[in-house]
């Protein structure tokens, strides 16, 4: 038999695996003042979501508190909610996202 298989198993064996980048889930939460507009518009245009799944996941927040709009690699998932937030406040909106791990 050839000698040279069982190292090369040994090299495919000691090679270390490259680890999927982690995801990071981007939640919506609720409040008692943004519009409810607002939020479609923002899931719209933040999340490139079409109109009928925007109003399905801002009626998600309004009535659980808090939905997921979105799963990114780490530096997109604080993009967008740090863009999210800046939008609301230039709008005097107090519309808040959260990023936690996937
Ligand atoms: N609760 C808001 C209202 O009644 C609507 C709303 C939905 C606000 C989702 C924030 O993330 C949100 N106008």
């Amino acid at each position: 038999s050839d000698p040279d298989r069982h190292g090369d198993l040994a090299i495919e064996e000691a090679r270390p695996k490259l680890k999927p980048p982690s995801m990071y889930k981007v939640w919506m939460l609720n409040d008692d003042y943004t519009p409810m507009d607002f939020v479609v518009e923002v899931l719209e245009d933040f999340f490139n979501m079409g109109r009928e799944q925007a109003t399905r996941v801002m009626l998600a927040v309004h009535t659980e508190g808090k939905a997921v709009c979105g799963i990114y690699p780490q530096d997109i998932a604080e993009t967008k909610a740090t863009q999210v937030v800046e939008y609301a406040r230039e709008n005097q909106h107090p519309l808040m996202c959260q990023v936690d791990e996937a």
